[in-house]
């Protein structure tokens, strides 16, 4: 009997610039194998601090056989179509691994097993994405165990409170954004901040330049390491690689609206849509502040949501990409701020959206339908998802002129109030222990960056 097997990888290595994000990875074998139960094959003499890989992922074979001691990954992942899951591993801050399957197939097991000089402790990152885009995270570390095979289980989409509060993480005394992306692929998010240049708070400058406006973290060259995209004089680019992602663009999302991981970038000129770094089509010429991306009616494809001054505008993905969809959201709203929540907690996402003088919720019916579900009174400069509570409703992080705060979600789709954060810069849901639970990261006005509670 034939078995479809995953091809077995044997001793990758990567060797990785961080500044110049330059690795190689050399694969010693690749061969498919009948049998359910497989040895390792003799492999080719194995450089130092090498690890062997054998990849059982969605199958039911593994087999760290005889004296080998390994890692066994277990990942859980929701089936969603047209999304991946990025698997990265590394050891003594080095990246060993990195690589992407289908989201509906990588459910399963991975094993790593230890080369002879390999670090004991090895650290595996999982990130379920669509388009580029980060949907859920799951990180773990695991010894190698002696003379025998350890787990790691790896949930993507698990609720569970951060045990990471009340950290002191360093200062950016200048600096008026803070964003998390995890450049080495390790499972721990770094931290960039702007100010007289664009760095990590660690001190890694990736950019000596202060005209730099970090926006979001991405995986725009889906090569599963996060990149950081920045907006600046000459439109969107994207570090540490420093490539070029648009031309032009206040705000950006990446997305697979149904052709693949393409991009929306959005200025007072308009929304536009496509290729990175590629002439793009104009979806609106309205004039607008914020865009997100997120797949409202469940189809697999990204839909696309914009607001500005004039109003909101819907666009559905499909084959032929976004397409403007009329009706989508209650009549009159406006905005200049939105993010994506799962507010009521019934998987359906739902957006938050900002004006000139309250926070309004939009509840997803669960067809990407969007209705007023109540509003806060509260002039906010930022908005950030997180489940701070560890309820799997996600809270919504205000961050406004006079303080931020936090709204908790609730069943019914109304927020409630919840605890006050103090004066706030700027905020940032980050996993910075990267026990696979996002922090939530707090820049003070005095520059101190801290983890709430
Ligand atoms: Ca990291
Ligand atoms: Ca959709
Ligand atoms: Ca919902
Ligand atoms: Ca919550």
């Amino acid at each position: 009997m034939r078995v479809p097997f995953t091809p077995l990888l044997l001793a990758s290595f990567v060797r990785r610039s961080f500044a110049q994000r330059t690795f190689a990875l050399r694969s010693y074998a690749q061969r498919s194998f009948a049998a359910p139960a497989l040895a390792i094959p003799n492999a080719p003499a194995i450089p130092t601090r090498a690890l062997t890989i054998s990849i059982a992922l969605g199958s039911l074979a593994l087999c760290a056989c005889g004296d080998e001691r390994a890692v066994v990954v277990r990942v859980e992942s929701p089936a969603l179509a047209a999304a991946e899951v990025c698997l990265t591993a590394s050891a003594e801050g080095e990246l060993l691994y990195n690589r992407a399957y289908s989201a509906d197939e990588a459910s399963g097991t991975l094993t790593f097993v230890a080369g002879a000089r390999v670090a004991d402790r090895l650290r595996v990152a999982a990130r379920l994405r669509r388009g580029g885009r980060t949907l859920a995270i799951a990180a773990g570390e695991a010894a190698f165990g002696p003379g025998g095979s350890s787990v790691l289980p790896l949930r993507l989409g698990a609720c569970a409170v951060t045990q990471a509060g009340g950290l002191t993480l360093g200062a950016a005394p200048s600096a008026t954004r803070v964003v998390a992306v995890d450049l080495d692929g390790d499972g721990r998010d770094e931290l960039v901040v702007n100010g007289d240049d664009l760095r990590t708070l660690a001190g890694e400058v990736l950019a000596p330049r202060a005209d730099l406006v970090p926006l979001v973290a991405g995986d725009p060259s889906l090569d599963c390491l996060e990149e950081l995209l920045v907006t600046g004089p000459s439109g969107v680019l994207s570090y540490p690689s420093g490539r070029r992602v648009s031309a032009a663009g206040d705000r950006v999302a990446l997305a697979d609206a149904g052709r693949g991981p393409e991009i929306a970038t959005a200025d007072a000129d308009g929304l536009r849509w496509g290729p990175r770094d590629d002439v793009m089509r104009s979806l609106t010429g309205q004039p607008i502040r914020d865009v997100v991306a997120v797949d409202l009616n469940g189809d697999g494809a990204d839909d696309l949501v914009a607001v500005g001054d004039e109003g909101i505008v819907v666009f559905f993905g499909g084959p032929a990409g976004p397409s403007a969809v009329v009706g989508a959201t209650p009549t009159g709203w406006t905005g200049r701020v939105l993010v994506v929540l799962d507010v009521d907690g019934d998987g359906a996402p739902d957006l938050a959206i900002a004006d000139e003088t309250r926070i309004r919720v939009a509840r997803n019916r669960g067809d990407g339908l969007l209705e007023g579900r109540g509003e806060v009174p509260v002039v906010a400069r930022a908005l950030y998802a997180l489940d701070v509570d560890g309820d799997c409703l996600d809270d919504l992080v205000v961050v406004a002129d006079d303080g931020a705060r936090v709204w908790l979600g609730h069943t019914d789709g109304r927020l409630r109030e919840g605890p006050t954060l103090g004066p706030v810069v700027d905020a940032a849901p980050a996993d910075v222990d990267g026990d696979g639970v996002r922090e939530l990261v707090l820049l003070r006005p005095d520059g101190e960056v801290v983890t709430w509670r």
